[in-house]
């Protein structure tokens, strides 16, 4: 009896010694859920070679060396010879739109997708399952995932106008929104404040209108080469660049770039505060619709995604039927560049063309005219999704107009049911934006989306079980800030300027 303590202490150093190896794949910590998890008991070791095989000629090598260099990062050793295996396979399982699947059994894992970004994001899956094991642990647990996402459209937006940042800023942020699985990333290009991409016909846009931001400071645009080198960078990601340009409001910079542009002929101050709601192009001059189709057509042929969005928010000097006629030619002008538009929840006041997507972010009435015309939604409802809102009132950085936006605010919601009437075939998807007010560089960017953006892209991508699981505030968030807490070592080794939220 007086040796139990000994013993048990003894039994103890021996089974920590041993490491067990994990052995439930459904327990891991991966945002956004995947659709199946299938554990098996079985354990692979990580500390091995793995030999790398795949279809050449049907996937794209640039897409093969990106996956190596992820989990080569995250800590697997790939060579073109070895005794475990490390397959990719596109287009072997069912072809359809980002369908993925990830088989880990005790010598080989195997990536397989029916397109390349479903070879992606099965790649990211297995990136996740590395970065997020503690590092005393060395094996991985067996068994399949199939996945596909809920959403085809799962968005972020980054205000460039506000505030300006580099082509590398925007990079960084491919990458995040890369491994939590988005697709697009819309770029606010023009505002108030700052025309930030190059048109080689009216080059004053950039040389005055991009020349300062919020609080004076130098502002910045982006080249032609610039915004071409981004969407490839992003593409290569698996995320699409939607461009906007904001319009016929939030358009100052423009204003005091041409005036042309104004209905008195005269340019504007420059602008560098942060009121809305004051400017327009002159909607009724034949000047600003030659503008706009030449500005419009460079765009377009530089932009590889299918969208342009358009802006056309909060526009307080124009009477409704102005505001109305101006969309409906805008709207025009992109289809006639082959070009599908996206716009702020109030273009839907408009008729809209077949295929336009209206982005509901405030006003309930304007999704239902937008549905009600045929067209689809991007939720983007303020009091979730806007990752400018604050965490709460002891944040420094952001906005409070829509209230504060915890983590559990921004991942206890649902666009099924969010507006009357909208039905799942009416929505397109998710987007979650950053308006830059406030923000200033990267760490203020990463600072307001860490940890949010993991709540957004879960509500983006993971179909939620209504039914078995209590919705707000039940275990569906518990178990992700469980899986949420296991992506912090990813954080901490990065030196992620996140938000600790726990
Ligand atoms: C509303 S959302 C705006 C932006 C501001 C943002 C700040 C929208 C379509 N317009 O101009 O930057 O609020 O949260």
């Amino acid at each position: 009896m007086k040796y139990l303590p000994l013993l048990l202490l003894l039994l103890c150093a021996c089974t920590k010694k041993e490491s067990i190896p994990p052995t439930d794949l459904s327990q891991a910590a991966l945002v956004p859920i995947p659709a199946e998890m299938i554990p098996d008991s079985g354990a692979l070791m990580i500390n091995q070679v793995f030999r790398l095989e795949y279809q050449p000629g049907i996937i794209d090598s640039q897409v093969i060396d990106l996956i190596s260099q992820w989990l080569t990062d995250a800590g697997l050793q790939i060579s073109s010879e070895g005794e475990a295996r490390l397959s990719l396979e596109q287009g072997k399982i069912d072809v359809g739109v980002d369908i993925n699947g990830l088989e880990i059994s005790e010598n080989e894992i195997t990536l397989s997708a029916g397109d390349v970004s479903g070879l992606i994001h099965a790649a990211q899956t297995l990136r996740q399952l590395l970065l997020t094991k503690p590092d005393s642990v060395r094996y991985l647990p067996t068994g399949k995932i199939s996945d596909s996402p809920r959403f085809a459209y799962r968005g972020f937006m980054l205000d460039v106008s506000r505030h300006f940042f580099p082509p590398e800023t925007v990079m960084q942020i491919i990458d995040y929104l890369s491994l939590y699985k988005f697709n697009y990333l819309h770029l606010h290009l023009s505002d108030d404040q700052g025309w930030r991409l190059e048109i080689k016909a009216y080059p004053r846009l950039t040389e005055i209108g991009g020349s300062t931001e919020v609080g004076g400071g130098p502002g910045g645009f982006y080249t032609q080469e610039d915004y071409l080198a981004l969407q490839e960078y992003a593409l290569l990601r698996g995320i699409t660049i939607v461009p906007e340009f904001d319009l016929p409001g939030h358009t100052n910079a423009a204003l005091a770039s041409y005036a042309e542009l104004n209905c008195d002929g005269k340019a504007r101050e420059l602008y560098t505060g942060t009121d809305v709601g004051f400017s327009s192009l002159c909607v009724g001059k034949e000047y600003v619709y030659e503008f706009l189709d030449t500005m419009l057509a460079e765009v377009a042929q530089i932009t590889k995604g299918p969208y342009i969005h358009i802006g056309g928010d909060e526009v307080h000097t124009l009477s409704q039927s102005e505001y109305n006629g101006f969309i409906e030619q805008v709207a025009s002008l992109v289809s006639k560049h082959d070009k599908k538009i996206i716009g702020w929840d109030e273009i839907a006041q408009a008729e809209l063309p077949d295929g336009a997507v209206a982005q509901y972010w405030n006003f309930a009435e304007n999704a239902k005219a937008a549905v009600a015309q045929g067209n689809q939604l991007i939720f983007s409802p303020a009091t979730h999704a806007y990752l400018d809102m604050k965490y709460d009132s002891t944040t420094e950085l952001g906005l409070s107009w829509a209230g504060y936006t915890d983590l559990a605010d921004a991942y206890n919601w649902d666009p099924l049911g969010m507006v009357e009437g909208v039905e799942a075939d009416d929505i397109l998807g998710i987007e979650a934006p950053l308006w830059s007010e406030t923000i200033e560089d990267l760490d203020d960017i990463e600072y307001m989306l860490f940890p949010r953006i993991a709540a957004i892209s879960e509500v983006a991508w993971s179909s939620r079980d209504f039914e078995a699981k209590t919705y707000a505030g039940g275990n569906l968030f518990t178990d992700f800030e469980r899986r949420l807490l296991l992506h912090q070592k990813y954080w901490d080794e990065i030196e992620l300027n996140y938000h600790k939220w726990k």
